[in-house]
């Protein structure tokens, strides 16, 4: 007898995660820290970039964003309620090397040593990602990205902040989305620091993977014990038609926005063909650098939300009925399960773990006193059996970070676009756990995901 898609639901036996699977949280230094000018941290290039007309849609910056400088220890209890594993951060570079040269900002890295042993006093593992777009403002007046001198200063801001807080950091990460830096901030120009030119975004995306190489080094060297690893975002491309013009341009598209990163780390170089097309003479890969961004990490870090579908002449229009999130991106999860085992197929990267994941929802359903969304929980659990299910595949995934812990300031898009599986009221800074962050913990204090009626109730 057929059963119905509820009861058959209902009945599904639970998916178990393995043995010490870690479960948490992620977010970036700008989009939730505040505090922008205080103990001696100097401007970054979104400081900059949010003052222009126009840059940000609702004319907002991160001067207060979530204040988590100053509510950090209610934050980590929160998550430590939660029953969060990991906690991933980033460091704001300016706060800690001041003019990104290379004078060490104690206070600036007090602050960061305060939330670390917090997190380890909770049990929580603290999981840094040294930079997540927020170059000082310093180092883009001298060139920013497309400088090859910035790679260098990276390394010198890896040093200060290993050095300081090693002792406590099992997995170091370089960068996050160097993919989102380059493009967005050089060749768009929709990020900062808002620069408009394919050449430039060529470069800097070189020295983006030359500053990851170099940041290893350093790593490996100064906290031997710890592990490297670095976080690109992933996504999927396929062609809109079988047409030829449509599967060459979504073959660029993908080494551009896929392989740009994993392919040199990785040992593959940059994909040559895509660097003609894009008229790259890769005249600032010098001899050696090579070499230096393809010494093995330990961890890809993998960050996805969306697919996209190409076509040569940007006429594709997806049908009205695609489900989507308030971003405008489609939401399809089964990219997701294929592009965890196609990396796992074409790297040796020993483990992987999904470090962003999530949605923007609309969130105007209010149920017992806390945003009922239904929607995110669900884009999240699909999410989750993906992962589990390429588990079962033999793809060694350590763990799933949620995108994000808190509502924050998504670039460009201001604070309209909510991501927080917490919400957070911006005037009166209250933090409260939605339906999803309720459902996120249960899953995280039994490593396992249910499928029962009440998930919804
Ligand atoms: O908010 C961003 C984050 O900073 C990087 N990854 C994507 C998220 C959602 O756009």
């Amino acid at each position: 007898m057929p059963v119905t898609e509820s009861a058959s639901e209902t009945t599904r036996s639970p998916l178990v995660f393995p043995p010490g699977f870690v479960w948490g949280s992620a977010t970036s230094s700008y989009q939730i820290e505040g505090a922008t000018a205080v103990d001696g941290k100097t401007p970054s290039i979104w400081d900059v970039f949010t003052r222009k007309e126009g840059a940000v849609a609702d004319g907002s910056n991160g001067d207060r964003a979530c204040e988590h400088v100053e509510r950090y220890a209610d934050d980590v209890a929160l998550m430590a309620d939660l029953g969060l594993g990991a906690y991933r951060f980033s460091l704001a570079w300016s706060r800690v090397m001041p003019n990104g040269g290379s004078q060490v900002n104690p206070a600036g890295l007090d602050f960061y040593d305060r939330l670390i042993d917090s997190l380890l006093a909770e049990g929580i593992t603290p999981m840094p990602t040294l930079y997540h777009w927020d170059l000082p403002q310093a180092l883009e007046d001298k060139g920013g990205w497309v400088n090859r001198d910035t790679a260098a200063a990276f390394a010198e801001y890896t040093e200060a902040a290993v050095t300081r807080l090693g002792d406590r950091i099992s997995t170091w990460t370089t960068l996050n989305e160097p993919f989102v830096s380059a493009n967005h901030g050089y060749v768009t120009g929709e990020h900062a620091p808002g620069r408009t030119s394919m050449a430039e975004g060529m470069a800097a995306s070189h020295h983006l993977n030359l500053a990851h190489g170099l940041s290893g080094e350093r790593i490996r060297s100064i906290a031997p014990e710890s592990r490297l690893a670095i976080v690109l975002n992933f996504t999927p491309v396929e062609p809109a038609t079988d047409s030829e013009a449509d599967r060459i341009e979504t073959h660029h598209r993908n080494n551009l926005e896929n392989r740009w990163y994993s392919d040199p780390i990785g040992g593959f170089g940059y994909p040559q063909d895509s660097a003609e097309h894009y008229e790259w003479d890769q005249s600032e890969v010098l001899e050696g650098d090579l070499d230096i961004i393809s010494a093995p990490i330990d961890l890809l870090g993998i960050n996805f939300y969306s697919r996209n579908i190409v076509s040569a002449d940007d006429s594709y229009i997806a049908p009205p009925d695609t489900p989507r999130n308030t971003m405008g991106w489609e939401i399809h999860p089964p990219s997701l399960g294929r592009l965890l085992r196609d990396l796992h197929t074409r790297y040796s990267f020993p483990s992987f773990m999904i470090t962003e994941n999530g949605a923007a929802m609309p969130d105007e359903v209010r149920e017992d006193g806390r945003i009922a969304d239904d929607d995110r929980l669900d884009f999240i659990r699909a999410h989750v059996e993906q992962v589990h299910s390429a588990i079962e595949d033999g793809v060694p995934m350590e763990g799933y970070l949620v995108w994000s812990l808190f509502d924050n300031f998504e670039w460009a898009w201001g604070y309209g676009p909510r991501f927080g599986i917490v919400e957070v009221d911006f005037e009166t800074q209250v933090r409260t756990p939605k339906k999803s962050a309720e459902w996120f913990s249960a899953v995280a204090k039994s490593n396992q995901v249910t499928f029962e009626e009440q998930d919804h109730g």
